[in-house]
């Protein structure tokens, strides 16, 4: 059995095999994305399935209600709110992660049925700015490249993106192309020397927000050398005399820009040199990127380089835009966004008359509705009374936190489906409705190259749940449109969405899979990956778009766009240290194996054990400012909210910047979430948020003492701070005090159950029994103790016994090493052991040894330092 990787936009396929009474699960060597490979993410796909807290049956009002009693109550609710303030009361949040057939069918019943535009995604805080530059540019959102063209390229730049944590086994293709041929070189644009910037030939830290800069910049540079292809625009491209005039400011000078984008000349150059002569070169951009101010005109930015030279739709050269969710691409083809109307339709009067006649329905919506953050700002004034939501997780990835949270309880219909019960959204909602999850439901979904590819069901929906098309298709039928939304399986949406991208589609939209509109039930099930088109032209789909230099604009020609440089008021700022307090650019982002919200992750030891607690991440000048050590708990705040979290050290970071991962929500830490410190800044086109380039404020936080808890349960007493982590035995809390004292927290517990108080070298630590067994330790000390967690954690359950609790207690107290090797498990001690004691001086026999590094790869710069600190300085 074949599926797809159910995270990221690289779109991986799987091999599932039944093994007894489980199942195996390996990568598909026959999908074009992937040919075999995985990253850690997705082979642990399997473990992630078992979800604590999963949602089995619908929830009215936190009782469990049955799926007619749901749905009635849904209907009977929008009737109302419909006759009392018509359809633009009405809003439905979707996401990159539901099936193109959950998509379509969404879009479908508000824009046709109840006639409201206000459908939106949370792709517009992952894609929408590189939507708008594509519809800019080429006249239709499309990606122009494949994967393949990053092997072909002989120059591939990264910007604004992590990839070799968020795109793994594209960046591993990438890497083996490099090993295969040394000619390919990386260029990393990126203000943080991530993993993927260490890996490059060179790396560009550039001021945040500077991308627009760097671009024209090197635009003036190849007008400048002859460095363009004077022919390409001639024939294929418009806007040529604006850009150039645009241009000729001395902005676009090479020492101008350089110093625009705090960049030393050499570098600049070298780059720019570097460019100029190598006509095969792909530029992937991601969140960076997107997720700005102007992400726009930084795409934009980009394009304009690679219309200038010609280097779009050959082999090898491309701009490249990496989808980050697994389905993104889907969800820009039906029509999810809400500046769209459906497969690639806009809301002209055409196209507005041919979707109502396609779908046969009594209405169409006439304009775009609201985008994402203004969708929430419409529920927080009442505007929108009911929000039906669906695979997000808006409370914590929408910007400005504090208010979408005020927004979402305040909803007078919150109705959100959903995969787990216990999602800081899911806790607001009034109506739970339960969603069969990866590897229970079925349909297709889009990847960062246009490759269509199946889900498949390998497991049954557990209880009630059932996939999201369902119960949109149950609400339909209740509310009259039955005979629109006859569905009885995904086969039947995808055939009649891809009916709809070719009807009267005369070669105008390049969107168009009307090839496969005819698909039998028996052929859709059989489907293997095609990337669109997908047509009678191109029956088995194309590998690369505008080859022949006609793009999808009206006289066929790319626009060329003259773009000026804006710098985020963030950015500008400038503010000095106030009492205690240093103000910090704060950028946010991914960590390596967890995904968005965690709660497809969270819940995974493995995945947990290479960044097991929250942290910000700073440079060494602001820790040594501020006085803190690695581990010391920091206070962030600004006029959005306020956040507590643990320091760490990032050499990769220019000095003045912190990093926050986007991945701790309430349900993981006490004040974790970045976004309540983000405000909601969009992009003015897009409307895109801008989520890296923040301001706050970041003091020490005093503490009265920090523990760490390790328990059969989670640690459930009050407290002013807490982090939470599973474990494979049981649950680990992070606890700290400013406001009670040590002696008072004895106190406490010792009035609540049966503990045993044993005194140790720094702090003491509390043991919790039930008859007579040990069911919790509470380490507690002025500092976070640094403890070998799974061996405290052995002790669970086991019966009180003196001699060996202290012995234990002790040999744990010598401290807990890091994860380096999500996949195989290799901590930096083994490695390190490995080097020094066993005398492995090289990565081959490290992974003879221990296996580290030999799967997806990702770590394999942090076992090269590792060799590097302790075979060559040791030896030096
Ligand atoms: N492990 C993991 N992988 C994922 C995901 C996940 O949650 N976890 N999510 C998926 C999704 S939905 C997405 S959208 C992708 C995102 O994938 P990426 O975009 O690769 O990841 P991010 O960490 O959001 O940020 C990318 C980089 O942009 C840099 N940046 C910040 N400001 C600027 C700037 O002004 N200019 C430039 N040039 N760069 C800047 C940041 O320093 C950061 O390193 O990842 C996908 N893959
Ligand atoms: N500060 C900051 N904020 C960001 C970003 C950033 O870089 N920095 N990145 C932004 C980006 S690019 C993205 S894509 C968003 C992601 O943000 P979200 O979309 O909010 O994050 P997820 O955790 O993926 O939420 C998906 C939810 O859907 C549920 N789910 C999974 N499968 C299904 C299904 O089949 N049906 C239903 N109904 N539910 C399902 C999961 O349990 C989960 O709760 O965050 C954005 N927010
Ligand atoms: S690279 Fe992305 S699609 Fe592939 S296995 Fe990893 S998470 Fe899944
Ligand atoms: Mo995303």
């Amino acid at each position: 059995m074949k599926t797809t990787c159910a995270y990221c936009g690289v779109g991986c396929g799987i091999r599932l095999n039944r093994e007894g009474e489980g199942w195996q699960l390996t990568g598909d060597e026959q999908h074009p994305a992937n040919g075999g490979a995985l990253c850690v993410k997705g082979a642990s796909l399997l473990e992630s399935l078992d979800f604590p807290d999963r949602l089995l049956y619908p929830r009215w009002q936190g009782k469990r209600v049955s799926w007619d009693e749901a749905l009635d109550t849904l209907a009977e609710r929008l009737t109302r709110i419909l006759a009392e303030s018509g359809p633009d009361a009405i809003g439905i949040y979707l996401s990159g992660q539901l099936t193109t057939e959950d998509y379509y069918v969404a879009n479908k019943l508000m824009k046709g049925f109840i006639g409201s535009a206000h459908v939106d995604t949370n792709s517009r805080l992952c894609m929408s700015s590189a939507v708008v530059a594509h519809q800019r540019a080429f006249g239709e959102d499309l990606v122009p490249a494949c994967y393949e063209d990053l092997e072909l390229a002989d120059l591939v730049i990264l910007t604004g993106a992590n990839t070799a944590w968020t795109h793994p086994v594209l960046f591993r293709r990438l890497q083996q192309a490099r090993v295969r041929r040394p000619e390919l070189k990386l260029v990393v644009l990126d203000p943080r020397r991530t993993m993927t910037a260490e890996q490059g030939d060179l790396h560009l830290p550039l001021k945040p927000g500077s991308d627009v800069a760097l671009w024209n910049g090197l635009c003036r540079y190849l007008l400048d050398h002859d460095g363009w292809d004077k022919e390409y625009v001639a024939r294929h491209v418009s806007g040529f005399a604006e850009l150039a005039a645009e241009l000729d400011s001395p902005e676009w000078q090479l020492e101008a820009v350089a110093r625009s984008c705090d960049l030393s000349l050499g570098d600049l150059l070298g780059f720019y040199r570097l460019f100029a002569r190598t006509p095969r070169t792909v530029t992937l951009f991601c969140q960076g990127i997107n997720q700005s101010n102007q992400g726009v005109d930084k795409a934009n930015a980009i394009i304009n380089a690679h219309l200038l030279c010609g280097r779009i739709g050959k082999p090898g050269a491309a701009p490249f835009s990496m989808t980050g969710q697994p389905n993104a691409m889907g969800g820009r083809e039906v029509g999810g966004l809400a500046t769209q109307l459906a497969a690639h339709m806009g809301f002209t009067e055409v196209e507005c008359d041919r979707v109502q006649r396609f779908w046969q329905s009594p209405t169409i919506v006439r304009g775009p509705g609201y985008k994402a953050v203004e969708l929430l700002e419409a529920v927080h004034r009442g505007e929108i009374r009911a929000l039906w939501v669906l695979g997000t997780n808006p409370a914590v990835s929408l910007p400005d936190g504090n208010r979408v949270r005020e927004a979402l309880a305040s909803c007078e219909l919150l109705v959100v489906s959903e995969v787990t019960a216990n999602t800081d959204t899911a806790r607001l909602a009034h109506l739970l409705l339960p969603a069969a999850a990866w590897g229970e439901k079925g349909g297709t979904v889009t990847n960062s190259e246009r490759t269509i590819s199946r889900q498949r069901a390998f497991l049954p929906m557990p209880g009630e749940a059932r996939q999201d098309w369902w119960a949109l298709t149950q609400l339909a039928r209740r509310l009259g449109f039955g005979a629109a939304f006859a569905y009885d399986h995904e086969h039947a949406i995808f055939c009649e969405h891809a009916a709809l991208s070719g009807f009267e589609n005369g070669g105008e939209r390049q969107f168009d899979i009307s090839g496969l509109a005819q698909l039998s039930r028996a052929e859709f099930e059989a489907l293997t990956p095609l990337r669109w088109p997908i047509n009678e032209r191109w029956p088995q789909g194309r590998a690369r778009l505008f080859e022949d230099g006609r793009f999808a604009t009206a006289d066929g020609r790319a626009r060329l766009l003259p773009l000026h440089q804006q710098f985020p008021s963030s950015v500008a700022l400038t503010a000095l240290p106030q009492g205690g307090a240093l103000s910090l650019l704060l950028n946010s982002g991914r960590l390596r194996d967890q995904w968005h919200t965690m709660t497809r992750t969270g819940h995974v030891p493995r995945l947990q054990e290479a960044e097991p607690w929250p942290r910000v991440r700073m440079g060494a000048a602001s820790l040594l400012a501020l006085g803190l050590k690695e581990g010391d708990l920091v206070r962030l705040h600004n006029a959005s909210g306020e956040a507590r979290l643990r320091v760490g050290l990032d050499e990769g970071l220019r000095e003045g910047e912190a990093f926050l991962p986007m991945h701790w929500t309430d349900s993981q830490c006490s004040q974790g979430a970045v976004n309540r410190l983000l405000p909601a800044v969009v992009d003015p086109l897009s409307g895109q948020p801008m989520f890296k380039q923040g301001r706050v404020w970041v003091e020490p936080q005093p503490t009265r003492w920090q523990g760490l808890w390790i328990g059969s349960q989670p640690w459930r007493e009050p407290m002013d701070w807490w982090a939470s982590r599973p474990l494979p035995e049981g649950h680990c809390t992070l606890l700290a005090s400013w406001s009670e004292p040590q002696e008072a927290l004895w106190q406490r517990l010792a009035q609540a159950g049966h503990w045993l108080r044993l005194p140790l070298a720094q702090g003491w630590c509390a043991v919790a029994l039930q008859q007579g067994r040990i069911v919790g330790l509470l380490v507690v000390g002025e500092k976070y103790p640094d403890l070998k967690t799974e061996l405290l954690a052995s002790l669970l359950g086991t019966p009180l016994q003196g001699g060996a609790l202290s012995q234990t207690l002790s040999t744990a107290l010598l401290g807990e090493s890091r994860l380096v090797c999500s996949c195989l498990r290799v901590s930096e001690q083994r490695i390190v052991d490995a080097i020094t004691r066993q005398g492995v001086s090289e990565l081959a026999g490290l992974q003879a040894l221990l296996g580290c590094g030999s799967n997806c790869g990702t770590c394999l710069p942090e076992i090269d330092k590792l060799l590097i600190k302790h075979v060559y300085i040791a030896s030096a």
